[in-house]
Parts: structure tokens; sequence; C-alpha cells
């Protein structure tokens, strides 16, 4: 089998066993290696929720025979495993387009040799992986012969039969009414159970747990720090009010069938006026009310590629920001890869400026002056910067694998001035950006520093304006000797290398779980830095938090109702942009 899966990776036995055109329509370009263990997690690991729709089946009468219940099946795994990287309609996104021009020219066999074994463009191996077994390969091989069932749309009808106002402004306090440190609160999701926990910085206790969408995503505050806005993979926001006596939900919405991101306005003057939220399904984003989550104004992403210029008909709504410098949400269109400054001063007559970038675009954060906003574009292996002043690309700059920055880290560098760093999923770099383009101009803009981390398998790098420490996770990495541990760079001294904190250990959870260590957050003060322990629903999870100055353990949060904790939110930092 492995030299077989040696043949297979260097492309011989495809070449040899398949018609040309086939296999150079479905196969990538260039040669590239196969989808690691730590993409694979990422990209193809969450499922869609979009799979639960009521959709219709097409009858395709070239397409091989399937039964209403075998559709059925190979739907749900289809929107479970492969819409990551394919898309719903198929149509690629960092994985090739299975429309059926080229899965019916390829026909069954063809298909299950894909599926099966995986390809060296990066198709992982579901079948030798054991993740499906022969009848599911079989079964995937002809349902992606069939033309893809098209999941609903959702419109202002459907927003507005959704939307929930629990308590109407005119209801609510008029003041703070808990004794609360709101700025030093932090909202943890918690993945599966769909719920957030509002946990106190000091004390480390929970406030209290509210019930949000289904894998909650993240987290964002609205300018004033009142109004907390949560989104779930399912498209559900939640809007939290801080100023109750005990902070709970007064209205919700489902913005469509699945979802990532939400922001609230922050220009000057519109201070908690509008909220927006971005969707995977239908690819779309849409304005509404800040304070009650009432739909205004509804815009597509549907268009050309930045690249070759083709159509999309899928582009997910990736990161959303909001400009300190223009009434204006900067949101990231994914497989078209342009990023729009919407301008939401004037919603009937929406002006939106089309910035082309690069595709993949997923998430970043602003530089530290707030001016530049840094996205990675992540399968194009770049980190796009837009200057939100200008509305204008300032740079497209290649960097490492896969680059995931989260909102990225910002610091001084001892040499080079201000500089944004992020880390990457692919590999293990940590890619060092200088930021300032006016005193240090030959480093604006360009990689001055390469770290290397722990390991491939990144999702987070943090630091905060007081401290001097970077920290990266890796809990994407199949080790778990660096999964479940942190890497610590000192700021004035990065040639040094990094130290690793066992924070897995240190949770004290002993059970088997995964124990995957996740998204440093700092608190307000920047003193202590927070770690989610992440293992699955059915394990103990926890989260850590460390001292910033001895990178000591400080406390360990570990109660039963903390089900699985991946991202949290410093109420301060998430409202002013801190990291
Ligand atoms: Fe995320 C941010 C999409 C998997 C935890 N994630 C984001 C953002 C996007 C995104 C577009 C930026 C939002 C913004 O800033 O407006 N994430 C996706 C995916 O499409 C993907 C790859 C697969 C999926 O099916 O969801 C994915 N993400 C994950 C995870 O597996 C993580 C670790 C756990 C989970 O909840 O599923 C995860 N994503 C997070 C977190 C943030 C995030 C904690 C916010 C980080 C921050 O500091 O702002």
């Amino acid at each position: 089998m492995n030299t077989f899966r040696n043949w297979r990776r260097s492309g011989v036995l495809l070449a040899l066993a398949l018609p040309f055109a086939i296999s150079h329509a479905l196969a990538e370009e260039k040669p590239a290696k196969a989808m690691s263990v730590e993409e694979k997690g990422y990209q193809a690991g969450g499922s869609s929720p979009v799979g639960e729709a009521e959709m219709h089946q097409n009858i395709n009468p070239k397409a091989p025979a399937m039964s209403k219940a075998e559709f059925d099946k190979a739907k749900n795994i289809y929107f479970e495993r492969c819409a990551g990287c394919h898309g719903v309609l198929r149509k690629g996104a960092t994985g090739k387009p299975l429309t059926t021009d080229k899965t019916l020219a390829g026909g069954t066999e063809y298909l299950k040799v894909f599926i099966k074994y995986g390809s060296a463009g990066g198709m992982p191996n579901w079948g030798t992986s054991g993740e499906m077994t022969d009848d599911e390969v079989d079964m995937m091989a002809r349902y992606i012969q069939q033309e893809p069932p098209v999941p609903p749309e959702w419109g202002m009808k459907e927003m507005e039969a959704s939307l929930k106002v629990i308590v109407p402004p005119d209801q609510r306090p008029k003041k703070k009414m808990n004794d609360i440190d709101i700025n030093n609160l932090f909202s943890v999701t918690l993945r599966d159970s769909g719920q957030v926990a509002l946990i106190d910085g000091k004390s480390k206790k929970i406030v209290t747990i509210l019930p949000t969408g289904y894998a909650v995503h993240i987290s964002r505050m609205s300018k004033s720090g009142r109004y907390l806005y949560v989104i779930g993979r399912d498209a559900r926001v939640n809007l939290i009010d801080l100023w109750m006596p005990v902070p709970g939900n007064v209205a919700e919405i489902k913005v469509g069938l699945e979802a990532r991101s939400v922001e609230t306005s922050k220009y000057k003057g519109y201070e908690d006026k509008y909220a927006i939220a971005g969707t995977y399904w239908p690819p779309q984003f849409v304005i509404m009310e800040g304070d009650t989550l009432k739909p205004l104004k509804i815009e597509s992403t549907r268009g050309t590629t930045v690249d070759s210029q083709d159509y999309h008909p899928e582009p997910r709504v990736a990161s959303i920001v909001a400009s300190h410098y223009n009434p204006e949400f900067i949101v990231n269109a994914k497989e078209t890869g342009k990023i729009m400054a919407v301008n939401y001063s004037d919603l009937n007559n929406l002006k939106i400026t089309t910035i082309g970038a690069a595709r993949f675009l997923h998430d970043g954060g602003f530089d530290s002056t707030g001016r530049y906003f840094l996205v990675a574009a992540n399968a194009s292996n770049k980190i796009a910067v837009v200057d939100t002043k200008e509305d204008k690309l300032a740079a497209l700059i290649d960097v490492g694998k896969i680059p995931h920055p989260g909102r990225g880290a910002n610091f001084m560098h001892p040499k080079f001035g201000p500089v944004w760093a992020t880390s990457d999923l692919g590999d293990d770099g940590i890619s060092i950006i200088g930021t300032d383009p006016v005193k240090h101009k030959a480093q604006a803009w360009k990689v001055v520093q390469t770290l290397k981390g722990n390991g491939s398998g990144s999702l987070f790098i943090k630091t905060h304006p007081k401290s001097t420490n970077l920290w990266v996770d890796a809990p994407l990495n199949p080790d778990a000797k660096i999964s479940q541990t942190i890497a610590v760079f000192d700021i004035k001294n990065l040639d040094k290398g990094f130290e690793v904190l066992p924070i897995g250990e240190w949770s004290g959870i002993t059970d088997d779980g995964a124990r995957r260590v996740v998204q440093p957050e700092y608190n307000q003060a920047g003193d202590e830095v927070w770690f989610s322990v992440w293992s699955a629903k059915d394990k103990q999870s926890a989260v850590v938090v460390v001292d910033d100055k001895t990178r000591k353990l400080k406390a360990v949060i570990k109660d039963p109702k903390l089900i699985t904790p991946t991202g949290k939110f410093n109420v301060h930092n998430t409202q002013h942009d801190v990291y």
C-alpha cells in the first residue's frame, strides 16, 4: 500500500491509469503536498449546518442511480466533510470544483480512487484513513455526479420572521444595573453547547451562561462596551445587554444558514448604531439596527473573482471589521478575494468601494494605529493590507503556508519599529510585518523577520501593548506535545527562540481528552493571558490563566458547564481592538 501511495503521490499511477483530460480536470494544476492533518482538521473538520436545510434532489439522467435515502445520507456527509473546501454549490473554493461537467467525465471508478486515496493536490484520503467505508466512498462518488442540491436563499422575509426582540430598548436599563467590572469581563465561546459563558476577569467566576447559536463562533463588542454580539455557525446572532442586573439576551435573529462573522459600527457619530453579520450561505451580509437587530439592508457578495475574473456563485463572507477612519465596515469575501469598504452613512444609496486583494480571504486585524487592516488570504499564502483611511490596497505580502492570525499581534520590534505578526496553519513560521510607512518606510508592508515556532497547526497569535511576550498556539498540530502546549517568545529578544509552557498539563485534566490549547487572550490590564484547553464535548475542558510577567500558572477555571471553550473575548480589548 505504501508503494501504491507513493506512486499515487508522485502522480505516476494517476497518469498511467486515467485519461489525461480527466485527471487534468480534477487534479491540482500545480503539484502540491497532500492536505496535512492540520489543514484537514480545520478546513474539512467543521460541519456545515447548511446540510440540514430542506433541498430538492435533482435527478441527472446521466448520473449513476441513487436512492433517496442514499442521496440524503451522501448530502449530509458532503456538508459535514466536503463543503468547507469544495463549496456548497461545488464550484470550488480551496478545493477543486466538483461540478457535473467534471465529475461525470471522470465517472464513478475514477472518483472513488480520489475519494478513497486522496490526491497529491491536497484531497484527504477519506477511505484509507478509515473515515469512510468502501460503501460510503462509492456512494459519495455517485453523489457528486448528481446536480448539487441548492440550499434555500435567506432574505428579508426570513430574517424578519426569525427576529425576536426579547427586551425592547425602552424596557432596558437606563444605566448599568450590576456591579460587574464589564471592562474585564470575558465572553467565552462554549462551542458545542451553543452557549457563551461570561466570566469575571478578576474572580474568574462564571457570571452567567447564555444560550446562543449552534457552534458559536465569535463575540464582538459595541463601541460603547454595553452590547455584546455573538454569532453561531448556524447564523444566529444574539445581542446581549451587559447593563442588565444579570446580563442577558435582548434580541436574536437568524441571518442565513451558515455564518462566522459579526461586527458593530465604531465610527464617530455611529457608535452602537448598526450591526453587521456576514454569512457563508447565502453569500451575503446584512446591516441591522444595533440595539434590536432589525435587518435593514442585505447585500449579496456573488460576483467575479479578483484574478481570473470568473463568476463565483458563492463567495462566503469571512472576517468583518469596523473602520475607525470612515463610517464603513470592511467586509472580506473569501472566494472572490475582494475586500469591500461598505459605507453605512446612507443605506439607501449604499456606497461600496471594492478593493481587489487575493483569493481565500479569512481572518485578520488592525495595525496598532487602527488605520491599516491586515487580512490573511490563507490558501494564497498572502497577507493583504488595506488602508482604511484611503480605502486602498496598501500591499499584498507573501508569507508562510496558510497564514492564520486571528486578529494578529501588534508590538514594537526592537529593530524595525511597529510590526504586526501572524502565525501559520501550514508550517511552523511566524511572519513579522513592518506597519509604519512614515518612520520605518523601508520596512513597511515587508516581512522583516520570520521566526520558527513550535510547530505547524497554529491558529492564533497574541500580545498586548503592556506586555513583552508573544504567544503562539498550535492546537491543530498532530503531535499532542505541541497541540497541548503554548510557545512564548520574548519580544525584546526574538532571536533567542521560544519557551514552551505545558498549559494542557497545568489544567490538571487527566482524562484522555484532546486538551488542545487554543487562542491566547489578555485581560484588560495586559498582565495575564487566558488559554482554552479544548477537549471534545463529552470530556472535561478548562480555561487556564497564566501570569504574563512570570509566565507561571495563575488560575485554572474548571466547571462541568464549561463545555468545549474555544474563543475568549475580553470586553475592553475587543471593544478597542487591542491585540
Ligand atoms: Fe474560525 C474567527 C471561519 C474553524 C475558532 N473563523 C474566524 C473568522 C472566520 C472563521 C471567517 C473571522 C471572523 C471575524 O473576525 O469577523 N473558522 C472559520 C472556518 O470557516 C473554519 C475554517 C471551519 C469551520 O467549519 O468553521 C473555522 N474556528 C475554527 C475552529 O475549528 C475553531 C478553532 C473552533 C471553532 O469554534 O470552531 C475556530 N474562529 C475561531 C475563533 C475566532 C475565529 C476563536 C476569533 C478569533 C479572534 O481572536 O478574533
